[in-house]
């Protein structure tokens, strides 16, 4: 579990997130498909665009948005995200079919991103949002398995 003190580093790096939500959601999309190929399959509006129609495509960045505001909605709960994180697994899991690991694989991809926009995203803001986003992907998985 994570201490208030680390919720409150998260919170401070993910404010500049917050600053440009739709831009970082962006990246962070766009960065998963380059990186992890495999995970555009699981994405019907996305899955017949070219790399070039994804970087132009105001649906993905509009996705980006859904995705970095749902984080910012479960970081602000600071652990208490069952009600939150229900929903979303049950969705991903029976809906959209998206296997945990790829869950593993955005986070990395959101802390890189962030690292390269936020000047200064430190060691300690890296290891508590990669902490914070390690819960998060933990206890979705949990629901996934009830
Ligand atoms: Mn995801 C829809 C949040 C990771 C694939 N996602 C949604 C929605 C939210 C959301 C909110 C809209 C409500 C719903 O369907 O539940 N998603 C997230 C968050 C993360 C996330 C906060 C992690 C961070 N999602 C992923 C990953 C994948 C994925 C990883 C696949 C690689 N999500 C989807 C798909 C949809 C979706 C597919 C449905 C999109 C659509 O067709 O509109």
């Amino acid at each position: 579990a994570m201490s208030e003190g680390e919720w409150n580093v998260v919170l401070k790096a993910w404010a500049h997130v917050e600053s440009d939500p739709a831009g970082i959601g962006q990246a962070v999309l766009l960065r998963l498909f380059a990186d992890h190929k495999e995970t555009l399959s699981s994405f019907p509006k996305f899955k017949n665009l070219s790399p070039a129609e994804l970087q132009s495509s105001g649906d993905v960045r509009a996705h980006g948005l859904i995705v970095v505001n749902k984080l910012t909605e479960v970081f602000k709960k600071k652990g208490e995200h069952a009600n939150s994180l229900k929903p979303l697994a049950e969705s991903h899991s029976k809906k959209h079919k998206i296997p945990i690991q790829y869950f593993e694989m955005i986070s990395d991809v959101i802390v890189k991103v962030m690292a390269e926009k936020i000047a200064d995203f430190g060691a300690d803001g890296q290891a508590a949002v990669r902490k914070a986003l390690k819960v998060f992907t933990t206890d979705i998985g949990i629901f996934y398995e009830s």
